[in-house]
């Protein structure tokens, strides 16, 4: 059940340029009027910022800042993503709450988003680090109809949507290394984690997490990260702010997704490979138990990591290593 306060942001984001008449809140929310004046002053509170007009009513001037599930959603434009918004101020990993949400249920598009995350997770276990109010932890739920070999193409598609969207905020390049680091000048700012849960050839849904290090100063960074890492702030030298991000991010992650479906993967692999870090140079590859150096080509069709062997020229497809140089 929605809270009346929620009832109420809703009712005056709805009317963003007219004024709603507190007559008019008080009928629709069965409260008083002077229930009415209460809630608005706890709302300045919290960083709204509302006009009071006699004769004419309220409407919303300014949302905070702060990142909330009303606060997403004003001037949000989007079809279906984040249409359930679940924002926790602090959790362990929104992949957690996301993996719990989706076996009960949760719809295509839901998102999960905390302002801090104690145990942030990257691929094979390790750590993320993910401090208070200073980047995007986020999560994404999908649904898609595609098999299961596919999934990894959507980190790679989520890859361009952070890089065009970094582009876009900064004016500054990011690249994309393979599969799912964003860097700028040789340092890490974004990191993408996939997880699926999957029949043979049926997937039941993926998670995408969205690790972006924002307005991080070079002391907030964790010490493990210190000389490998850096964030929007750090490169673009101003504060950003995390919540028009995050729209801007899934604005385009469903224009591009909606592409995807259309026409296929070609079109993210030239995206891709616009933005693809040390594509025609040589690069170390590791795998689990074997490191080798050969020249990076690009990425295949389907997604996978093109090498090409130094000894003979011949070229290698893999679709699960790490790259480094
Ligand atoms: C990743 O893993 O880069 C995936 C990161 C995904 C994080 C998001 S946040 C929202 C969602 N909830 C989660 O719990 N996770 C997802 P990987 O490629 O394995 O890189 C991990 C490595 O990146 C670590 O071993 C560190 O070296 C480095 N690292 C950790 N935290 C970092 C940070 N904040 N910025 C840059 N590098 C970091």
């Amino acid at each position: 059940m929605q809270s009346t306060r929620n009832k109420l942001i809703e009712i005056l984001s709805n009317n963003q340029e007219t004024y709603i008449s507190g007559q008019l809140i008080s009928e629709r929310l069965n409260i008083s009027r002077s229930a009415i004046w209460k809630h608005m002053r706890e709302l300045e509170k919290d960083g709204y910022v509302i006009e009071g007009k006699p004769k004419r009513g309220y409407r919303i001037l300014e949302f905070p800042k702060k990142i909330s599930e009303n606060t997403l959603k004003w001037g949000l434009e989007t079809e279906w993503i984040a249409k359930t918004i679940i924002h926790k101020p602090e959790t362990t990993s929104t992949q957690h709450i996301a993996h719990q949400l989706a076996q009960e249920g949760a719809s295509h598009g839901t998102i999960v988003i905390a302002d801090e995350q104690t145990k942030g997770k990257g691929r094979m276990n390790r750590k993320w680090h993910s401090s208070k109010n200073e980047g995007i932890w986020m999560s994404i739920i999908l649904r898609p109809a595609i098999p299961p070999h596919k999934a990894p193409q959507l980190t790679l598609l989520t890859a361009t949507v952070l890089a065009d969207v970094i582009m876009k905020e900064t004016n500054i390049k990011p690249y994309i290394k393979w599969p799912n680091d964003i860097i700028i000048h040789n340092k890490k700012m974004s990191g993408i984690l996939t997880e699926m849960q999957a029949e043979q050839d049926q997937v039941q849904y993926i998670i995408i997490g969205i690790g972006m290090n924002v307005n991080q100063d070079i002391k907030s960074l964790h010490k493990e990260i210190h000389t490998k890492a850096t964030s929007l702030k750090m490169e673009a030298d101003k504060e950003f702010d995390i919540r028009y991000l995050v729209q801007k991010i899934l604005q385009q992650f469903e224009k591009t997704y909606e592409l995807y479906l259309q026409k296929g993967f070609p079109v993210i692999k030239t995206k891709w490979e616009s933005y693809g870090f040390r594509i025609g140079e040589k690069i170390l590859i590791k795998t689990m138990n074997h490191e080798w150096k050969a020249t990076f080509s690009g990425i295949d069709h389907d997604g996978g990591l093109l090498v090409r062997n130094l000894d003979d020229g011949k070229m290698e497809k893999l679709y699960s290593a790490e790259i480094d140089w």
